[in-house]
């Protein structure tokens, strides 16, 4: 009996284990990037035919920030800033390029993944998450190139006219899914989520599509009817209260501008084609979410889903990016999981960079002194908890917008500026900048106008790829 009573007392004096410690303080983390998704999902309000079950599920079991912002509008430089937590004001990548190693001022700045290593996770990652060249294969081996594998084409172009860009093509293509790269990435998720790990996880999976080409099986294509899919809303005067030089933005763009897809009568299936593509990785992202839901991980697992910058399909006469209107700057930002409360999507600004601090928040890692943005905690243990910092968006140097709860503020590099009220124009149609009653509300949002930022940085190569082209608008 004293045996028993010394081993008993024995038990509450010793430290417990190191995996049940970790376990109980520091959550694993599912992190989901989904490339160009803009917000064509049913639990935001950007097209009334998007079917995506699988993230709707995920919206209603967390938070789903409905006014999300990227910090650039462009692949490449948005993820430098995710992966970072550094706006493009500080490390000055706006484009395709450079990589993030090959910016001086994030030589020494660690992606969240590494970050969440270098305190003791574990970190697996697969898919287009930091890079372009990427495969389905998931590896510790974090934040490198690691060679390309993408979902197979057809040998010929099958949609596109002639004279465009080789990515701009789209169709029912391949015949299975299994033949699709995300495929092969989100089982390849499925099964490393059904192992047992002795540390807390950090596991990174980059959905490509709805990346051009919009190439995905034909019953993805058979979800929706082409003759009945709604176009965006594009009236002919919107472009006509813009200031002049907003064009000079959309130079480096590969897409095709408005004219040409309307030319060449390729809106409506190029539309479908992208209602396809998202709903296709809607099921890729729904093949992660189950393998979680069966696993031992379900409840200690917090999933993050978020896409790099929305996408214009037509809005503003514009295809594509790298605008600082809200089809390019509005992402899916969707946060679930332990300490989590389902509740009412939060309406105030969030940025992309509010990740990393974010979730060395919730994982309780030692704060990061580098972080620009904040964490979204408060807005997750109360959704209308309000927040002062808007979101700011940069598109190439001396270009911002400032988004708060109400207002959208774009500033020009010339001084140029665009303010919309999106209590009554959601749309951003009309242009308020010039009317004097709404100067009070333009003095508060250009308060947070960035007042020093770093020049673009290019490395020697990226300065000789690029080839400025016109913009879309210029084009006409
Ligand atoms: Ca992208
Ligand atoms: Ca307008």
């Amino acid at each position: 009996m004293k045996n028993l009573i010394f081993l008993i007392l024995l038990s509450f004096l010793l430290p417990l284990p190191r995996a049940v410690w970790a376990k109980s303080t520091k959550p694993n983390v599912l992190f989901i990037a989904i490339d160009d998704l803009n917000d064509w999902v049913s639990f935001l309000d950007g097209h009334p035919q998007a079917k995506t079950p699988h993230m709707d599920a995920l919206a209603k079991r967390g938070r789903n920030f409905i006014n999300a912002h990227c910090a650039v509008p462009v692949c490449s430089a948005s993820r430098a800033s995710v992966m970072s937590g550094i706006a493009a004001t500080t490390h000055g990548s706006y484009e395709l390029g450079p990589r993030y190693e090959q910016l001086p001022a994030l030589r020494d700045v660690p992606t969240i993944q590494r970050y969440f290593k270098d305190h003791g996770y574990t970190t697996l990652s697969g898919g287009k998450v930091l890079h372009h060249d990427f495969n389905g294969r998931l590896t510790d081996d974090i934040d490198r190139s690691l060679g390309r594998k993408r979902s197979p084409r057809p040998r010929k172009p099958m949609s596109r006219p002639a004279n465009w860009s080789g990515a701009w093509d789209w169709g029912a293509y391949p015949e299975q899914d299994a033949e699709m790269a995300d495929i092969q990435l989100a089982q390849n998720a499925a099964t490393a989520l059904k192992e047992n790990f002795d540390k807390p996880f950090f596991m990174s999976v980059g959905f490509f599509r709805p990346h051009v080409p919009l190439f995905v099986p034909p019953k993805w294509f058979e979800l929706y009817d082409a003759d009945k899919v709604a176009l965006p809303k594009n009236p002919r005067t919107d472009l006509d209260d813009l200031p002049k030089n907003f064009l000079s933005i959309n130079n480096y763009a590969v897409a095709p501008t408005h004219a040409e897809v309307v030319e060449s009568g390729s809106q409506r299936s190029l539309t479908h084609a992208y209602l396809a593509s998202v709903s296709f990785v809607d099921h890729c992202v729904g093949i992660v979410l189950d393998a979680l839901k069966s696993s031992t991980h379900d409840k200690n697992t917090l999933v993050v889903l978020w896409s790099d910058h929305g996408f214009h399909l037509g809005e503003k006469q514009h295809w594509a990016k790298r605008t600082l209107w809200e089809e390019s700057t509005r992402v899916p930002l969707l946060i679930a999981g332990p300490g989590i409360q389902p509740g009412k999507p939060c309406k105030e600004p969030a940025s992309l960079l509010d990740l990393y601090p974010t979730l060395v928040e919730l994982c309780n890692l030692p704060k990061a002194s580098h972080l620009e943005g904040l964490s979204l905690a408060p807005q997750l243990r109360d959704p209308v908890q309000s927040r002062k910092k808007p979101a700011i968006t940069s598109s190439y140097f001396g270009n911002h917008s400032i988004r708060s709860r109400d207002w959208r503020l774009i500033s020009y590099e010339d001084g140029a500026k665009e303010l919309y009220d999106h209590r009554t124009d959601p749309d951003e149609f009309h242009n308020l900048s010039k009317d004097p009653n709404y100067k009070k509300i333009i003095t508060e949002l250009s308060q947070w106008l960035p007042t020093k930022a770093s020049p673009e940085y290019k490395s020697k190569s990226e300065r000789q790829r690029h080839t400025p082209r016109k913009s879309s608008h210029e084009k006409k």
